[in-house]
């Protein structure tokens, strides 16, 4: 069987219907119920980043061979766990990279043009009764790029932890009242608390952000702000990205049950 652990992309999951006996575990109003019953028919997980895997999770399944993840981050799968128990994990490198980057130039216009503001001027009647206030300009503007690349994810893996608030207080005032940070990676990458007092106090200029520390929870003191672009996560979430990332995860799985090479192995 193959254990789906979150809502994936409508063609994923019919296509793993199609091809495995598939247990939704949303499905089941008790994991613990559920992973009683059919924990050892389980060969293979698929999840999202979101979703990760953990311990007590792959634990639970004593025949688990494979976590194939919808995504390219797989911080949420204990990968010591499954090295130790020998359990291949995949993920979707490359296929978002450009989605990704397109957001974030999407994110930083909107933050620094003020579109969502704009917006909600214009629908609010505002334009007739004055003039808008002047936006930032982008072209030209220094940018600051904090990310896992090849060599990062290397410098990562030797030292755990390595990104957890690495956006901290001292970073955030070195970006000062015209800076402007933008988030597309995860959450916990980013001190909030931090965030949010510099956002309240004006010594950082605003933020553009697609992940949060505590999805989907959004801090309250986020939501009245005109200086902050929220998104729900969506970095890669078009539906031609979504599909092929569909496809490296049914490829992968089918490569594994083949005993062919995994197409984008992890561990
Ligand atoms: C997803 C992501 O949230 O790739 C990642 O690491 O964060 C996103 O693409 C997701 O897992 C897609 O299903």
């Amino acid at each position: 069987g193959v254990l789906l652990l979150s809502q994936v992309a409508p063609y994923l999951e019919q296509e793993l219907n199609k091809r495995y006996n598939l247990f939704r575990l949303w499905d089941y109003p008790k994991k613990s119920h559920f992973l009683t019953q059919h924990g050892a028919s389980i060969r293979a997980v698929v999840g999202r980043s979101t979703s990760g895997a953990d311990s007590e999770l792959i634990d639970a399944l004593p025949n688990l061979e494979i976590i194939s993840s919808s995504g390219v981050g797989v911080d949420k799968i204990d990968l010591i766990k499954c090295k130790e128990k020998g359990i291949r994990v995949t993920n979707t490198p490359d296929v978002l990279t450009d989605e990704v980057a397109d957001l974030t130039i999407g994110l930083i216009l909107a933050l620094l043009r003020r579109i969502c503001e704009c917006d909600r001027y214009v629908r609010s009647g505002n334009w007739k009764r004055g003039d808008y206030k002047l936006t930032s300009k982008f072209s030209g503007k220094t940018v600051g790029i904090i990310g896992l690349g090849r060599i990062g994810t290397a410098i990562a893996k030797r030292a755990e932890e390595e990104t957890h608030h690495i956006i901290n207080r001292e970073v955030i005032s070195a970006l000062g009242p015209k800076g402007f940070l933008i988030n597309i990676g995860r959450g916990k990458h980013v001190d909030e608390p931090e965030l949010i007092s510099a956002l309240l106090e004006g010594r950082l200029g605003g933020a553009g952000l697609d992940v949060f520390e505590n999805e989907p929870h959004v801090p309250e003191e986020l939501l009245g702000l005109e200086n902050v672009v929220l998104l729900p996560h969506i970095g890669s979430a078009t539906v031609e990205t979504r599909t092929v990332m569909a496809d490296l995860v049914l490829g992968n799985l089918e490569a594994h049950f083949l005993g062919k090479p995994l197409l984008t192995p992890f561990i």
